[in-house]
């Protein structure tokens, strides 16, 4: 087995872990039959090639060392995607709350959305793996996002990737567009739960009031 291979096993098995984690906090909200502000996980162990590229931009020499897992905070990296911009607070909480992670920054960009147009909320984690030689602790990077939020960064990252992050202008506005657009679609998607929700309301109300007839 691989130096590199030895060193980035423990950031498989705690990608692996908390995908299973996140998928069972939707599970339970699926089984209490309330909304889950979890729609869907998702999990990676980054590439060795964008590993060497991060090491570049850092400065940080391209070896399995101490160094490089404390500055690339996001070599096992979590996704939790939310169907509404109110469900990232209530995953945030309950992040927080949990016993077995231990939240050690939080980045909001979605309150301030990032200069490419980006919004995502992230947390970096230190996470606790059971390993034959004994507990280790990791770092792990969470974005909670919408839908929407996705949608706009998966394919804002696939064109980044064609023009190596050098956007002619007009792709940039047009990305810086889009995002907004993306903000606009989940602002008007939480109105109408809100809405659907008052209504709900009000019909479990009128049809527990006695019929007077
Ligand atoms: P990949 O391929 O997704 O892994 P860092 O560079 O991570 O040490 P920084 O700048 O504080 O330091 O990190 P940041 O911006 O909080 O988080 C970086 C990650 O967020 C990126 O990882 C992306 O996943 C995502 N991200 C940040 N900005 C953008 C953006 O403008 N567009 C898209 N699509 N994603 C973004 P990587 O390693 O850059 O990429």
């Amino acid at each position: 087995m691989g130096q590199w291979d030895r060193f980035l096993e423990p950031y498989k098995q705690a990608v692996d872990e908390l995908k299973i984690k996140f998928k069972g906090m939707r599970a339970q909200y699926e089984i209490e039959n309330v909304h889950s502000p979890i729609e869907f996980v998702t999990g990676r162990v980054k590439p060795l090639a964008s590993i060497y590229d991060k090491c570049l931009e850092k400065g940080v020499s391209f070896e399995p060392s101490r160094k490089l897992a404390e500055e690339l905070q996001d070599i096992a990296g979590l996704r939790i995607m939310c169907q509404f911009v109110d469900d990232i607070e209530t995953v945030v909480n309950q992040l927080r709350m949990r016993n077995d992670l231990r939240v050690i920054e939080e980045k909001d960009y979605i309150a301030k959305n990032k200069e490419s147009g980006y919004r995502s909320y992230h947390m970096i984690i230190e996470y606790p793996v059971q390993t034959v030689h004994g507990e280790i602790q990791i770092l792990a990077e969470i974005q909670i996002r919408t839908l929407a939020m996705n949608f706009w960064a998966s394919i804002e990252h696939s064109l980044n990737y064609k023009y190596k992050g050098l956007f002619p202008q007009e792709i940039q506005l047009r990305l810086k567009r889009a995002a907004e657009a993306a903000f606009s679609l989940d602002e008007e998607m939480s109105q109408i739960r809100d809405e659907v929700r008052e209504a709900q309301k009000y019909f479990s109300e009128y049809k527990e009031t006695p019929n007077t007839y």
